[in-house]
């Protein structure tokens, strides 16, 4: 990771020099490259292409979440309700999921209001977008099968066809198609190896990218209340760190209630979920969100991931557009 002083806060469109302007071509043909690709394997092993929300009542809590640092929640009302804006679409994917969408995915849109002092680190956006995606009666190995195969295809592929940008944005030679299954490690022996900042540790020791398992975080991650230990995954690229969280998902009304008071997450926004899990509703999945910009920027090799954004968002900086 380039130390945060070194890292210069991407430019809006209007403010490039014209090597700048090619350059941003470049990532955003990466960029289109890999949204075909990605939605392409998704569809092709029979993925419903949902579109996506702005505004609800019910948002994902992010908390807890050890990576968090949200400055500010957007609450306001419409039609006298409140609703807040997409922070992820993990309630609605779940609620999808269990009834008329056993295998979905959306690019979504998600606002989360990082504090202003995550400008530099290079991987800190107020809004992006994640792949986030969604399957009935599926384990965490069916993820990991899923995902490694879409991200191996997808780097291959760009590595033959996509040539010239990669040799622009000097990328061609040091980006190199991952060996899949990736590694996968369990995040107590990263704690015992890295200590308390095993994120960082990691994200700078690895070459490839790999797994982590057994994150204690918010509600919706499936947790053995025997063992203690977490159903649930982040990938980790390098210098990027977490590019996808996911998890098998709770199901059961007890295990949810036990959880959301347990994290005191306000109960009534998610009286939704409560509901259809205490009618046996409520079915048993696993997913997750690949975030488009941390994924991009990877294979790009950019220093900031606002330069894979046609419009950035820096945390702390707001543009006209
Ligand atoms: N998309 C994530 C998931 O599927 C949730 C998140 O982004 N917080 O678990």
């Amino acid at each position: 990771m380039p130390k945060q002083e070194l890292i210069e806060i991407p430019k809006p469109l209007d403010q490039l020099t014209a090597t700048e302007i090619e350059r941003k071509a470049c990532i955003g043909k990466i960029m289109t490259y890999t949204l075909k690709s990605l939605s392409t394997t998704f569809v092709n092993k029979g993925f419903q292409w949902l579109l996506p929300v702005a505004l609800s009542q019910s948002t994902d809590p992010l908390w807890p979440d050890p990576g968090a640092s949200i400055e500010k929640r957007i609450e306001i009302d419409i039609y006298g309700k409140p609703v807040r804006t997409t922070a992820s679409m993990i309630i609605h994917k779940l609620v999808a999921a269990s009834t008329a969408y056993p295998k979905l995915f959306i690019l979504s849109p998600n606002i989360r209001i990082e504090k202003a002092e995550r400008a530099k680190t290079g991987k800190h956006v107020y809004e992006f977008t994640q792949l986030d995606f969604e399957v009935r009666d599926a384990t965490s190995k069916d993820v990991f099968a899923l995902v490694e195969e879409a991200i191996s295809t997808l780097v291959k592929d760009l590595k033959r066809e996509m040539k010239s940008e990669l040799t622009t944005l000097c990328r061609c030679d040091t980006l190199k198609a991952p060996k899949t299954p990736f590694k996968t490690y369990d995040r107590v022996d990263l704690e015992a190896k890295y200590g308390a900042d095993w994120e960082a540790g990691i994200s700078q020791e690895t070459t490839e990218p790999i797994w982590v398992t057994n994150i204690p975080r918010e509600f919706y991650d499936f947790e053995d209340f025997k063992t203690g230990k977490w159903d649930n995954y982040d990938l980790f690229l390098p210098q990027f760190g977490e590019v996808l969280s996911g998890a098998k998902r709770e199901f059961e009304y007890a295990k949810i209630l036990k959880k959301i008071e347990r994290d005191q997450v306000k109960k009534e926004n998610y009286a939704l979920i409560l509901k259809m899990a205490k009618e046996g509703r409520l079915k048993p999945t696993a997913g997750g969100g690949i975030g488009m910009e941390r994924l991009v920027g990877w294979i790009a090799g950019v220093k900031h991931i606002a330069e894979t954004q046609p419009f950035p968002r820096v945390p702390g900086t707001v543009n006209e557009l």
